[in-house]
């Protein structure tokens, strides 16, 4: 049994990863390939409760430390019992964010050692890594826009722009670091556009037709 493929999308609010996600599964419909479709934080059930802790707002605040470390719970539960089975089964996985979130939110965002991130992946997911991200890249000002049409704004989205900055920049590090595994794909653009691009990425990268 070949082992699925991991694909997961990453980028700052509002860029358009619950809409691209849909293109993507239409792809490997075509294809004929099994596939399942996830999240993070969340994808479990414990995974989801962790979600709704770190999405709510708060009378008490919450430790960066603390976040960091919900966030890893969640991942490990996820890994154990929905990614890794699945990979293992030969279907391919794709999961709306993974620890690329947490280099660039807990990370960039809340200034925690990247060194102290990088040990907690090892420990959670030891080899397993994506075989490709697709990083949808767009100025935070309109990915805000997006996001406050939608809205009530979650724990997140109600950071202050320098933040978002900072989580931009850290996603395209990270695409800087690691161009073997991630593309990066330009959200500002009209959403057929952005398709094209991003659809192409997962062909050339999978020889899809
Ligand atoms: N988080 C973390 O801190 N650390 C971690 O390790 C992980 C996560 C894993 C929840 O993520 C939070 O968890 C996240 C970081 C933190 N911060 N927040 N908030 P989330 O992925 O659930 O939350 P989100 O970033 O807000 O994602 P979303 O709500 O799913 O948005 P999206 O998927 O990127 O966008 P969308 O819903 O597809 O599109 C937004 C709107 O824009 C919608 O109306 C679309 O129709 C429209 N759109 C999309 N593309 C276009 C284009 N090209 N043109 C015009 N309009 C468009």
């Amino acid at each position: 049994m070949t082992i699925g493929k991991f694909i997961t999308i990453e980028g700052a609010e509002g860029v358009g990863k619950s809409t691209n996600l849909e293109f993507l599964q239409a792809l490997l419909n075509e294809h004929g390939i099994a596939y399942i479709v996830t999240r993070e934080p969340g994808g479990t059930v414990l995974g989801e409760k962790v979600r709704e802790l770190l999405l709510s707002i708060s009378d008490e605040s919450l430790d960066s430390i603390a976040e960091l470390l919900l966030v890893f719970a969640a991942r490990a539960q996820h890994i154990a019992k929905i990614i890794q089975p699945a990979l293992n089964d030969g279907i391919w996985v794709l999961c709306d964010r993974f620890t690329d979130a947490t280099f660039a939110y807990q990370g960039a965002g809340r200034g925690i050692d990247p060194g102290a991130i990088a040990t907690l992946q090892s420990l959670v997911q030891q080899s397993l890594r994506p075989d490709l991200t697709l990083i949808l890249d767009m100025d935070p000002v309109i990915g805000m826009q997006r996001a406050e049409k939608r809205g009530a704004l979650d724990r997140f989205e109600r950071e202050q722009m320098d933040f978002f900055k900072r989580v931009r920049a850290a996603y395209l590090d990270i695409a800087r670091a690691d161009p073997a595994r991630c593309a990066v794909i330009d959200a500002a653009q009209p959403l057929a556009a952005v398709k094209i691009a991003l659809l192409s990425a997962v062909r050339s990268r999978f020889k899809l037709s």
